[in-house]
Formats: C-alpha cells, sequence, structure tokens
C-alpha cells in the first residue's frame, strides 16, 4: 500500500500538471476546503468544476489540491472532485494535519496553508481561493497557519482578502510582520470579501496582471522567500450587504461560543450560519468572488509564465 512505505514521497502531481511544469506553461494550484467544508453541496462540487474550466479557458492548466488514499495530490479528475464534495467525514487539512491523515489514507480537504505548502512543493507559484485565514476575533489566540504559511512558502495567494468575521486590522499587522506583501487589485483598499473593503489599506496597488507578475517575479527574484497576498476585490454588483453582512456575523459569532465551537471548526460554523442567515446571499457571493479571483489568478499567471 503506498501509504504505507515511509520511503516514499506522497507528493504526487497529475500528468497534465507536472507537464505544464516542466514546459514552463502556467498552471493555477487551487484548494478543497473551500469544497469540502466551504460550501454545501452541490454548490460545492459544481464551483470546483467551473473554477477548473476558469483556469484552462483563460490558457493555464488547474492544480486542486487535496489528500487522497496517502498521497498528497496536485491536480484531481473530475470522480475526485465529486468524492471530496459529496463524501462524509472529508478532514479539513491544515499543515499540522497532513501527516496524520497521509497515514491514516483517507480523504483530507486542503487549507490555504497546506495548499501553499504542496503548490511549493510541486513548483506552483499562483493559486486561486475564496479567502485566507487570519487573527481571530477575540483574545483566545486562534490565529490561522494560513498566516505561517504565507510566512513561509513563495507562491501568490489570489483571494477576496479575508472575511470580516476575523479581526482584519489584527491580519494585516501579522502579515507585515511576516514580510508578506498584500497586494490590491486594482485597489488601495483590503478587500473584506463579501464587500469591497475601504477601511484597511493595501501595502501596494497593482493594475493589471503583468504589473502584478513584475512584482511577484522581483519579490522572488530578489531572493525574498515569502508568499504574497493579491487581494482582489469582490465584482460590485455581486457585493452583498455590509449591514445585513455584519448582523449575521455577530450572530454567528454568538451561536459559535454558545455551541462551545472552536478552533478548525470555527470557520466552517461561521460561513454555514452566515449563508443561513442570509437567506443564501452570501454564498452566491462566495461563489462569485472565487471565480473572480480565479479569472485573476490564470491572468497573472499567464503573465508570470511570459516574464519568467
Ligand atoms: N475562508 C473562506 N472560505 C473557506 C476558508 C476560509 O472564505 O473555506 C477555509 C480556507 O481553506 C482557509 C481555512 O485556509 O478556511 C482557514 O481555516 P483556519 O482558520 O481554521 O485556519
Ligand atoms: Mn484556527
Amino acid at each position: 500500500m503506498r501509504h504505507n512505505d515511509p520511503m516514499e514521497d506522497p507528493l504526487h502531481l497529475a500528468d497534465e500538471v507536472a507537464d505544464a511544469l516542466v514546459a514552463g506553461r502556467p498552471v493555477v494550484a487551487l484548494e478543497s476546503t473551500i469544497i469540502a467544508h466551504g460550501m454545501p453541496y452541490p454548490r460545492n462540487v459544481e464551483t470546483a468544476l467551473a473554477l477548473e474550466a476558469l483556469v484552462r479557458s483563460g490558457g493555464a492548466v488547474p492544480a486542486t489540491v487535496a489528500l487522497v488514499d496517502g498521497l498528497l495530490r496536485v491536480g484531481l479528475s473530475d470522480d475526485e472532485l465529486e468524492r471530496l464534495g459529496t463524501a462524509d467525514g472529508v478532514a479539513k487539512a491544515s499543515l499540522r494535519d497532513v501527516g496524520a491523515v497521509l497515514a491514516s489514507g483517507l480523504l483530507g480537504a486542503t487549507t490555504v496553508a497546506s495548499t501553499m505548502f504542496a503548490a511549493n512543493r510541486a513548483g506552483i507559484r499562483v493559486f486561486a481561493t475564496g479567502g485566507i485565514g487570519g487573527v481571530h476575533r477575540g483574545d483566545n489566540g486562534d490565529v490561522s497557519a494560513d498566516l505561517t504559511a504565507l510566512g513561509r512558502f513563495p507562491v501568490a495567494v489570489v483571494c477576496a482578502g479575508a472575511k470580516a468575521v476575523l479581526d482584519l486590522p489584527r491580519t494585516l499587522e501579522a502579515l507585515e510582520t511576516l514580510g508578506v506583501p498584500v497586494l490590491g487589485w486594482g485597489t488601495d483598499a483590503f478587500p473584506e470579501f463579501w464587500t469591497r473593503g475601504g477601511l484597511l489599506p493595501v501595502s501596494a496597488r497593482v493594475d493589471e496582471a503583468f504589473q502584478a507578475a513584475a512584482v511577484l517575479d522581483a519579490h522572488w527574484s530578489a531572493g525574498l522567500t515569502s508568499g504574497i497576498v493579491l487581494g482582489v476585490p469582490i465584482p460590485t454588483e455581486h457585493e452583498a450587504d455590509r449591514t445585513v453582512i455584519d448582523a449575521a456575523i455577530v450572530e454567528g459569532l454568538t451561536a459559535a461560543a454558545a455551541n462551545g465551537i472552536t478552533g478548525s471548526e470555527v470557520t466552517p460554523f461561521l460561513l454555514s450560519h452566515i449563508a443561513d442567515a442570509t437567506g443564501g446571499a452570501s454564498l452566491d457571493a462566495n461563489v462569485a468572488l472565487v471565480q473572480e479571483n480565479t479569472r485573476v489568478a490564470t491572468e497573472v499567471a499567464v503573465a508570470l509564465a511570459a516574464t519568467r
């Protein structure tokens, strides 16, 4: 059994992904926690397939990352995406969980942190997702491993910023401490997931893909080894009503506390609570923004491949 052999590297690239990387063609990594824990079925699987199609139509190769049958897989089949979106008990695997899930041989969905780790090992520099984890509100010390991963792995994470369920000022301070650039796509403001933001600044603004690729290339060519956040604001027509979202967040945080939800369960709990509280509006916005992020990530990956 493959997963019982400790001598073998569990990293496994799909042929299409390996071929593209060898040839220097653009590849975009995608995560799987958003499929298994971020959205309900069938929207999750439909969205996962739509993201892969968007990457292809933009001229790049999609590489969705997950832990499957004891392997750290980079590039999944449609059947495997379906499995991740429907199976019971799919583990939410951040960095600390990768070893245990691989050893179990079971299914694990990768977070931003573990997807960055896998992308870096594979040699993929651009990754699209919904939003990064960050510093949670309150003082219980809940800080996502996404932040430390951003400090460690040279991968650009194209996202709609971070959700306002987090403490966004502290999240940005932590990114600054880690030396992580926070770029704004056509904006000076850090995007706040369901809304375009406006209160918090990014560290630099980029207005088109070649400019973003030039910043990425210069950062890494200079020898810096961190990740980069490229914050893409949700398209205006999909933006949620800030008052409605803010009320749903407060309600969700109260419900999480009342139900004793802690640790890695907090983010999935809040997402589903907010989706219910907004009558599905937050879910529609979530799908729209992750599609937008994937379009931008593909453009940037194409520009980066042309630059290098
Ligand atoms: N933000 C979202 N949707 C998500 C997540 C974050 O809008 O599905 C997921 C991502 O996979 C992210 C993870 O990496 O939650 C962060 O979880 P934690 O805070 O437990 O590190
Ligand atoms: Mn946490």
